[in-house]
């Protein structure tokens, strides 16, 4: 028997077959259990060419944004400060766009946060060797992404977090994030004496995955990140997903030109919109529908 074929449930039947033909399901799992995934590339649908493209993407970005040089990415070592312009990356080149509409994330993003899933914010992170004057906050402490969702609000999740890994992360040598498995079902954030990492009584674990591998967490689920002592730039482009009921970390509408977004229906979609703020005439009855019909279903 295969429930979906009923058509009883029209927000979730079509992502049961989308993850059932993508081979995902062990991922839902996870993220259920654990609050947390790693799906490698070849599950993903990427190669290599789209690796290269998306970390030569940032890599340009950043050097062009920050009047930087970073040459090699196997052997730089440019100072981590010096790269904190670094949001607001759609129009910088179309990589931006495939990563943030690639169909099998937005399969797992869509199970975790609805249909109705918006795109919030998006980011890189490279992070240099730890050295002797290049150790800038290196070690993050432990934290939730779902910041504003009090405890008692953690039974769907709001957030989620869909880093593309564009290095490799092999050990703890790369610097990679550390997770608290299953600690998106705590429902809150971590307090000031659950976060540093040496004393913290929680068990974590590595991230581990090869570059061109989606890292998806639930926003809820605890993580922090430790320096890396390999050579050579960690390099991520961390994209920020949420229900829509949320405050978006970009207002998109007055941020990317609408022509270059109608080029890409599916962005159009997870730019989204919001029924909120209403002008003087009140609500705008085209907004006003994708956020009534999320109060009827998490998977609306
Ligand atoms: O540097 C890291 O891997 C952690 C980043 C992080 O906390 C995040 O992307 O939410
Ligand atoms: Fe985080």
């Amino acid at each position: 028997m295969d429930i979906s074929e009923y058509g009883t449930s029209p927000h979730v039947d079509p992502l049961m077959k989308e993850l059932d033909d993508y081979g995902l399901f062990k991922h839902v799992a996870e993220l259920e259990a654990y609050g947390m995934t790693v799906v490698p590339p070849e599950k993903m649908g990427v190669d290599e060419a789209f690796v290269e493209r998306l970390r030569g993407a940032i890599l340009r970005t950043c050097e062009k944004r920050n009047g930087i040089e970073i040459g090699d990415y196997r052997t730089a070592t440019p100072r981590k400060e010096s790269m904190g312009n670094s949001w607001l990356l759609l129009q910088e080149d179309e990589a931006f766009v495939a990563a943030a509409t690639n169909p099998r994330m937005l399969a797992l993003v869509r199970w975790l946060l609805g249909q109705s899933a918006v795109l919030s914010g998006h980011t890189w992170i490279i992070k240099p060797p730890a050295a002797e004057g290049n150790n800038e906050r290196q070690t993050l402490r432990l934290h939730s992404d779902s910041h504003g969702i009090p405890p008692g609000g953690g039974s769907i999740a709001h957030v989620a977090n869909a880093s593309w890994l564009c290095t490799d992360y092999a050990g703890a040598e790369d610097g990679p994030t550390i997770f608290v498995p299953g600690s998106h079902l705590f429902g809150r954030a971590t307090l000031p004496h659950e976060e540093d990492i040496e004393n913290t009584p929680f068990q974590t674990v590595p991230l581990i995955g090869k570059a061109g591998s989606l890292a998806l967490w639930n926003g809820a689920t605890w993580h922090a990140s430790v320096p890396r002592t390999n050579p050579g730039l960690r390099v991520t482009l961390v994209q920020v997903f949420m229900r829509r009921h949320m405050q978006r970390i970009h207002m998109w509408e007055d941020e990317v030109d609408p022509d270059y977004v109608a080029k890409f229906p599916e962005l159009e979609r997870v730019l989204g919109t919001h029924m909120y703020p209403f002008g003087a005439a009140g609500a705008d009855p085209e907004r006003v529908k994708t956020m009534t019909d999320t109060g009827t279903n998490p998977f609306a």
